[in-house]
């Protein structure tokens, strides 16, 4: 009986584990309207201050509304776990307005329903192209300037209490999508 019960819960954590690197490895749906839908996260060659723009991390409104993205904040797992202690705010971005969104009188940056906000990790001039609006973190932090684990890492997203991730392992590409 005994073994019976051990078995039981080592199945229950085994469960438990399975669960977790479920949820871990796919986009979870707790902020609301917004999902990472992609992480380039290894930049052909080496990584130079030059060829920091290769990373990026796409941000889209999934939703049929548009979502105030004000005060997005887009971190990696490093940045997640060092709020108290990041003085230089390395591997970290916040959404402050947006190329081709005009801020609300109240501050407001309403991010249409369908667009997506990029995060490149290099320096750039913010701009719209389609459904893309492209900021730019210009990183000075990681291996010169790129912040995106090549062997795997976790991005994350927070919109005032709620945050949500995408964890990736290394994918043997430039990109990896949930
Ligand atoms: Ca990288």
């Amino acid at each position: 009986m005994r073994i019976l019960k051990s078995a039981a819960a080592l199945f229950a954590v085994v469960l438990a584990i399975g669960l977790a690197g479920v949820a871990s490895a796919t986009s979870t749906a707790d902020v609301p309207g917004l999902a990472i839908t992609q992480v380039g996260y290894n930049a052909y060659g080496a990584d130079t201050r030059w060829n920091r723009n290769q990373e990026f991390v796409d941000v889209k409104n999934t939703s049929a509304a548009p979502v105030n993205v004000k005060g997005l904040l887009v971190e990696d797992q490093w940045a997640k776990s060092h709020r108290d202690d990041n003085d230089r705010k390395c591997n970290t971005f916040t959404v402050s307005s947006l190329p081709g969104v005009e801020t609300g009188a109240d501050g407001s940056v309403m991010l249409p329903a369908g667009a997506t906000v990029r995060a490149y990790s290099g320096w750039g001039r913010p701009a719209a192209s389609g459904s893309v609006h492209a900021v730019y973190m210009n990183s000075r932090c990681g291996y010169n300037g790129h912040i995106w684990g090549n062997g795997g890492d976790t991005a994350w997203i927070t919109l005032g209490s709620v945050s949500e991730s995408f964890a990736y392992d290394f994918d043997n590409g430039y990109t990896v999508k949930p």
